[in-house]
């Protein structure tokens, strides 16, 4: 089944300069990019996209580290993307992560956790609108993919 998720490279990951290690563990694993962009997220923005945290002790620091400086969002695409990219990603805690996974590599702590991926075929859904546009996601064209020798 294939699936689209939204993908954040979030503030530590972009400004400690793992944007571009980040997008090419998604790349190598198979799956494909539909859209890419930086983006300045707003703190309401910040507040619908981790509603399911009001309340909660954290969600103040969670609040000010994701509108803290620009984060790159994507939304990846491919084969039950929404596991395979959580796999990806590793647990929400970087010590319990399994290493090979990117929270697992390169994170420490759960309040810098480096990326987000959606959870859920509910919750992808939900993001992606929040942060694109219909109009800026692609169809992957699987015909570009090989050289063409003419
Ligand atoms: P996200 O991909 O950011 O949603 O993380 P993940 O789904 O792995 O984990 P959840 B439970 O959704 O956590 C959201 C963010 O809240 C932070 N957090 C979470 C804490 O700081 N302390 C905690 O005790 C918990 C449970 C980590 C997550 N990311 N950030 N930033
Ligand atoms: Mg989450």
């Amino acid at each position: 089944m294939v699936e689209r998720t939204l993908i954040l490279v979030k503030p530590d990951a972009v400004q400690r300069g793992l944007t571009g290690e980040t997008i090419a563990r998604f790349e190598r694993r198979g799956l494909q990019i539909v859209g890419l962009k930086m983006v300045n997220v707003s703190s309401a923005l910040a507040r619908t996209h981790y509603r399911e945290h009001v309340g909660k002790p954290f969600f103040k620091s969670l609040v000010d580290y994701i509108t803290s400086v620009p984060v790159v969002a994507m939304v990846v695409e491919g084969p039950k993307a929404i596991e395979l990219c959580r796999t990806t990603i590793g647990a929400t805690d970087p010590l319990a992560a399994t290493p090979g996974s990117i929270r697992g590599d390169f994170g420490a702590t759960v309040g810098r956790n480096l990326v987000h991926g959606s959870d859920s075929a509910r919750a992808a859904k939900r993001e992606i609108k929040l942060f694109f546009r219909a109009a800026e996601l692609h169809r992957y064209n699987r015909s570009v993919t090989r050289w063409i020798v003419e």
